[in-house]
């Protein structure tokens, strides 16, 4: 064994067992066979070959950090969420992300960036899983899978590709709100401390007496919304592919810690079905001007884990964690994701995910849920079966109340849902370029867009692009056209 200074502590195997060299295989002789009794070679090699874990099918790329959620308003009228209660602290995890690249991929690639919180309350883990942009693409889980693999690489050639892109947007208008804020400054943010997240969604709110409401989050940076131009986004992505990741950890080490004051929409119960649009659209917002922003709290990053791949890698969001105060809406594209993230858990880190560090509940876990790969915390269930007469849990339905919350009827159909007023795809789009961009940011809005549909986009797709952008908005598509057509 080869002396070890005092100051480091001995290297062992996996098993704890010292050993005999860190540097030198077990041969006979100096250049002579190795050893299959030398374990400890084998263990390295056999270990390195199962490092991964696969890598997330989309929001690969990922940064993360701790922190916590402070409330500072009264919202108990609308929820009796613990962690929403006024003065409540509770800890949480955060993990920001682009989307279609791979774990290597550059931070400062045009893409929205995903925003995952997970928030430890005392009545286990609300995980509110949104992105950087209040809207999305499609609106029907049945199409995310198609859209995905538009946006990811070419089968051919593993390149990715504009073609596919604006082949997949232009056949599904419904993508133009959420295509408007991609090509302009949002697309691209400074850093990850410098742009927003949204729920997305819409959720429902349960307040103490059992009232209902609907809730959108909006989580506004304190740091301020900051952007990237195209010339420096793409000057970056060569010259530090991690920028954001570096960026977000330096921050925090540094003691800047970056916060965000989190607020909320809230729609009586009542105004779903008359709204002028289906608010359960998910690509659309709702004005301010019909529901203005209601201050509920901070959340404050403060930490970095101490292990990327253990806290960060290994965290699993699930837009299905919610907790009691907490609900669905009938948003067909929330009850798709109710189903696909703890599925992908299960497949990607194994099924007993949620005994992770970065997954484990701070509060108490009754589950009945027992064995599996991996599984180490003995379940606290007295007998594995409910229910049982040796004190086993029992579900607290009267504590807690009915979380499931809507009722509906119907036929069952497979269509658009096209009910409302402005249903419609581009409106909101519209009104964005018009009213909410100025002119610096149109015309940025206007080379972005010319400059991806320079890249290897062909007719009729660029046909239907100049298209698109015309109806979203005739003056801003012909610029457009103009650029790409050469008059
Ligand atoms: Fe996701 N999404 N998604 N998504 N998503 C995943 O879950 C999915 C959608 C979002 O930092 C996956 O753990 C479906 C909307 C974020 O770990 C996967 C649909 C929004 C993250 C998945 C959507 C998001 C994911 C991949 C349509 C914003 C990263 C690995 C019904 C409101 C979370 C994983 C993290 C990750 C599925 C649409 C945000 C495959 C089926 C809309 C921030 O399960």
């Amino acid at each position: 064994m080869s002396q070890v200074p005092q100051s480091v502590p001995y290297s062992t195997t996996n098993a704890g067992i010292p050993v005999e060299s860190d540097e030198h295989s077990l041969t006979v002789g100096s250049n002579g066979p190795i050893l299959l009794q030398d374990h400890y070679l084998i263990e390295k090699m056999a270990q390195f070959n199962r490092e991964r874990v696969p890598e997330r099918v989309v929001h690969a790329k990922g940064s993360g950090a701790y922190g916590f959620l402070e409330i500072t308003n009264d919202v108990s009228q609308f929820t009796k969420a613990d962690l929403f209660q006024p003065g409540k602290r509770t800890e949480m995890l955060a993990r920001f992300s682009t989307v279609a690249g791979e774990l290597g991929s550059p931070d400062t690639w045009r893409d929205p960036r995903g925003f995952a919180l997970k928030f430890y309350t005392e009545h286990g883990n609300y995980d509110l899983v949104g992105n950087n942009t209040p809207v999305f693409f499609v609106r029907d889980p049945m199409k995310f899978q198609d859209f995905i693999r538009s946006q990811k690489r070419h089968p051919v050639t593993g390149l990715r590709n504009n073609d596919m892109q604006w082949d997949f947007w232009t056949l599904s208008p419904e993508s133009a709100h959420q295509v408007t804020w991609l090509m302009g400054d949002r697309g691209i943010p400074r850093t990850y401390r410098h742009m927003n997240g949204y729920s997305s969604h819409t959720y429902m709110w349960v307040n103490a007496g059992g009232e209902r409401f609907w809730v959108k989050y909006h989580i506004k940076t304190d740091q301020g919304i900051e952007f990237l131009t195209q010339a420096e986004a793409d000057d970056l992505a060569g010259r530090d592919a991690d920028v954001h990741r570096r960026d977000l950890y330096e921050a925090i080490e540094r003691g800047e810690h970056p916060s965000w004051t989190v607020h909320v929409q809230v729609m009586p119960f009542d105004d779903a079905p008359d709204y002028r649009f289906n608010p359960f659209d998910l690509t659309k917002v709702w004005p301010h001007g019909d529901y203005p922003l209601i201050e509920v709290g901070r959340m404050t990053l403060d930490k970095n884990p101490p292990d990327h791949f253990v806290h960060i890698e290994q965290a699993a969001f699930e837009p299905s964690n919610m907790v009691p105060g907490i609900g669905p809406s009938p948003d067909k594209m929330l009850l798709g994701r109710l189903f696909s993230y703890p599925d992908t858990h299960r497949y990607r880190i194994g099924p007993n995910y949620t005994q992770l560090p970065p997954n484990r509940p701070r509060s108490q876990v009754h589950s009945y849920a027992k064995d599996g790969p991996m599984r180490y915390k003995p379940a606290d269930t007295a007998m594995p079966y409910a229910p049982n007469s040796y004190g086993g849990p029992a579900a607290a339905v009267t504590q807690f109340g009915d979380v499931a919350g809507w009722r509906t009827a119907g036929e069952m159909v497979r269509e658009a849902y096209r009910l409302h007023r402005e249903d419609d795809d581009f409106g909101q789009a519209g009104t964005q370029v018009r009213q909410v961009l100025d002119d610096a940011a149109r015309d940025r809005l206007v080379s972005n867009v010319t400059g991806h549909l320079r890249q290897g986009v062909s007719r009729p797709v660029l046909d239907r692009a100049l298209q698109y952008w015309r109806n979203i908005d005739k003056e801003l598509g012909d610029r457009i056209a103009k650029n790409v057509n050469g008059m």
